[in-house]
Parts: structure tokens; sequence; C-alpha cells
């Protein structure tokens, strides 16, 4: 897939066993609710946006680019990771610690509220008509007309990010205009390739009774469905941001992948065993992509976050309600 890329993640040999982690041994007496997108109030829904919107304004944290914001932190140091954090068990726990880096940004921007999700399960049968396009109350819609270079979609024309200019395409410097191509459906596939995570399809993932297994299917099936629904239509020829390894570029990234997070969190609720169920082999190494794969995952392994935020352990994000994250979501709701 186009977002995929590759080096290799080292099973961490820690000089810091997690247990030293203070922050983890407080405990989380009353864990957030985090909501989704439609079920949120107007003003939970503004507030969230406003401190978005400022995150794409605050100064960059990694000195790149002069003319990089913190949004655009995001999408580049998910772009530089990309072999290290998708296409095996790592893919999980990295994008939980990345989706709460950007909770605490929006945080750091006076945002109250928790991260939320975009629930595409509930918006499967045409994804089109989700509340996350509204242009007052969500992200604007679909890219239209001209005004982007290159292999760019049309540009979004109307809601808060209709003047956003992301800074990178994958690690490159390539300012554009934020940009969607909507797949409008064909013959049997439902719009957004919605058909790929209806109720009855994200059932079949969750029924996968391995961390690995579940994790492949999840993160082959209906997040990369998502991705590829909202930014490669036909017609058009040109991808929109939600593709490249530079995803985060669309601010919707991040209700994405807490819709993702919390499908593993409902996989994780089944079973008490759960929580701490982490298996599979690292991948091969970035320079020999089809080459052997790598040991076993563990634990122990390291989350790395380049100079976005400190490295985490994966043990540190397998519990929702550690201290450090203290969240849940609402349970499976479509049956
Ligand atoms: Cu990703």
């Amino acid at each position: 897939m186009l977002f995929i890329h590759f080096t290799f993640l080292a099973a961490a040999v820690s000089a810091l066993p997690s247990s030293t982690n203070l922050a983890a041994r407080q405990t989380c007496t009353s864990p957030r609710l985090r909501k989704s997108w439609s079920k949120a109030t107007v003003e939970e829904r503004l507030a969230y946006l406003e401190a978005a919107v400022c995150i794409t304004k605050k100064p960059s944290r990694l000195n790149k680019h002069k003319d990089a914001t913190l949004h655009d932190d995001f999408a580049y140091t998910h772009a530089l990771l990309n072999y290290d954090i998708h296409s095996f068990a790592g893919f999980l726990p990295w994008h939980r610690y990345f989706v709460m880096v950007y909770e605490q940004a929006l945080e750091e921007c006076g945002y109250k509220g928790t991260a939320m999700y975009w629930d595409w399960v509930a918006d499967s049968d045409n994804a089109t008509l989700s509340a996350v396009w509204d242009p007052v109350t969500g992200f604007g819609g679909n890219g239209q007309g001209t005004g982007n270079h290159g292999n760019h979609a049309p540009p979004v024309q109307d809601g808060p990010f209709k003047d956003f200019r992301p800074l990178y395409s994958e690690t490159n410097v390539d300012q554009h205009r934020l940009c969607r191509n909507w797949n409008r459906g064909f013959g049997d596939n439902k719009e957004l390739f919605g058909h790929r995570y209806t109720p009855q399809a994200v059932s079949e993932v969750l029924a996968d009774t391995t961390y690995d297994g579940f994790r492949d299917l999840l993160e082959g099936g209906p997040h990369a469905s998502v991705h590829f629904g909202v930014a490669v239509g036909s017609g058009v020829g040109k991808i929109g941001d939600l593709v490249p390894s530079s995803s985060p570029n669309d601010p919707l990234f991040f209700l994405h992948h807490g819709m993702v997070d919390r499908l593993w969190w409902i996989w994780q609720q089944a079973d008490e065993s759960r929580t701490n169920a982490y298996d599979g082999f690292h991948r091969p190494p970035q320079s020999n992509p089809g080459g052997p794969q790598g040991p076993p995952v563990t634990l122990d392994d390291i989350l790395p976050m380049g100079d976005l935020a400190p490295e985490g352990i994966v043990r540190d994000y397998m519990d929702t309600r550690s201290a450090h994250l203290c969240y849940e979501y609402p349970k499976w709701e479509y049956d």
C-alpha cells in the first residue's frame, strides 16, 4: 500500500524497564470516554476544531523547515517512521500513542475534551453523508476544482481547514492545499469503500482470536479501506492527503485512527487476557524488505516517535486504563 515503506524496528533492549515509568504506576480512577464525532455536541465539535486549527498554526517542534507547523510535525514523523509502524504488530500500539500525542497537542491549544473518533462503521452505508464532512461542525468535504499541483487531488474548498497548506508529501517538502478524492463507489462497492467496514465486515475482523491475526485484518481491511476510500477516487487520477505516508496531513486522520483504536479496545474487552495480548514478528529490515522476517515482537519493544515525543514502550500502550492514557470507548453497538 502507498503508505507503507520500510526500516526495522529493533526489539528494544531498554535500559529503563517500563516499571520505572512513574506515570504508569499511578492509578486511573475515572477514565474519560472518547466520543464519536457524530454524537458529540456542537460545542464539543467546535472546541475540537478550534484546537485542531490551532495545531496547524503553531510552530514546529522539529526544526526541519522554516514554514513547518506543529501539524506538519505529525505528518513528517508518521512518514519518516512509515516502515517501522505499519504491517506488523506494532501498528496498533504505535497509533494509539500517536493519537495520544495529538490529544496532548490539542490540550496545548486549550482544548479540554478528549480525542474523538469517526464511527465509519455506523456511517458505512454511505460514508459521504457522515457528520465528519460538515463545513461548519466537521472537517469540510471532498476536494473540488483545481488549485493543486503534481499528483495532488483537488483541494478541500470548505470547512475549517480550507486554508491549511500541508508542507510535506511523504518526507519531501511539497507545500500544497489539503486535498481529498472520494471514491464514489461502483458495482458492488459502496461509497468510500464502505462495504469493507460494514458492521458485518468488521464483526468478522473482531472474530479473529489472535492479536496479530486481528491486527492484520483490521489494518489491511477496514483501516486501509477508509484511507483509500477518502483519498483515491476514480477519474481524477490524483490522490488525496489521507493516503501517502504523510496521511496525518488530513486532520481527519486522527478521528480515523481513533476508530481503529476503538476497535482494538473492543477486541481487547472480549477477554481479560487480551489486555496484554501481543504477538507476531518484526518486519524484515527496511534495507531488504523481501528478506526473512525479524524476531518475535515483545511488550518491551519500543515505539519510536522521532523528535515529536519521547519514545514509548509497547507495554505502556496496551491498557487504555493505564494512568497516562486513562480513557475508554463506547462498546460495540451495531447488532
Ligand atoms: Cu499510520
